[in-house]
């Protein structure tokens, strides 16, 4: 427990360095000299840190092959807003959005294809997280990839149009890091900002499946996977 709180502690700090905007170089090193430890957020919710780092760059390539298919676009949301997060989706269906509403769609409404396959390596990812997480069995049916850059941002929401309540949302950050926000089963319960980096994993399910969560606007910077964007795929069992 000691050395948990430690990390923790830690983690405060480097939160504090990156919202103020101070990358202080003392600060980094003692940071990246620590162990990651895994961090439960409350029953049925866990960031796993650095679950994916070692398979980002092959991620990366994954979502190349994705995006050449199925490019990247800015939703519209059923209130007329545009999103400044680009999505798009791999797997037997795909979450969009446009004046009519929230969907999974087995179509790409931009082309009217199907949308790219589920890469073997997302599914194996996805399984193990999960399965880290406590979830076994774990068969999620869609991947949707969302792709931030400076100033983009994805408000404090539920993921709610999937029929399975309680299988997992798995989570995987790659690229630039960015402030993920964790509230509670309200709207107006208080919400903890984590810093996510690249190869991190947040999984919730089960009695956290319908938690407030969410990502502050994205800070500038380079990134040596994904340039100026933090990308993050977001597993779901649909059906
Ligand atoms: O980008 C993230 O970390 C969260 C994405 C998310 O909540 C979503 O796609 O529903
Ligand atoms: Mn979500």
């Amino acid at each position: 427990m000691g050395s948990f709180m430690g990390t923790q502690g830690a983690f405060q700090e480097n939160l504090c360095a990156y919202e103020n905007g101070n990358s202080g170089t003392a600060m980094t090193s003692l940071f990246d000299s620590l162990p990651r430890a895994n961090e439960p957020l409350e029953e049925g919710a866990v960031i796993l840190r650095g679950f994916a780092t070692a398979e980002a760059p092959a991620l990366v390539e994954e979502v190349a092959r994705i995006t050449q298919a199925a490019p990247f676009r800015h939703l519209v949301t059923p209130g007329g807003y545009t999103m400044s997060v680009a999505m798009t989706n791999c797997g037997r269906v795909g979450w969009v959005s446009d004046r009519t509403g929230y969907r999974y769609s087995p179509v790409d409404p931009a082309t009217g294809a199907s949308w790219p396959a589920m890469p073997e390596k997302f599914l194996d990812l996805a399984v193990g997280a999960a399965a880290g997480a406590g979830f076994t069995n774990y068969n999620p049916d869609a991947c949707l990839v969302n792709r931030y850059v400076g100033g983009a941002k994805l408000s404090l929401h539920q993921d709610r149009d999937e029929k399975d309540a309680w299988a997992p949302i798995v989570s995987v950050s790659i690229g630039l890091p960015a402030v993920f926000l964790w509230g509670g089963r309200r709207r107006s319960d208080p919400v903890r900002r984590l810093i996510v980096e690249s190869g991190d994993i947040v999984v919730w399910g089960g009695p956290a499946r319908f938690v407030y969560h969410g990502v502050a606007p994205l800070k500038d910077g380079q990134h040596p996977l994904t340039g100026e964007a933090r990308i993050n795929l977001t597993f779901r069992k649909v059906f």
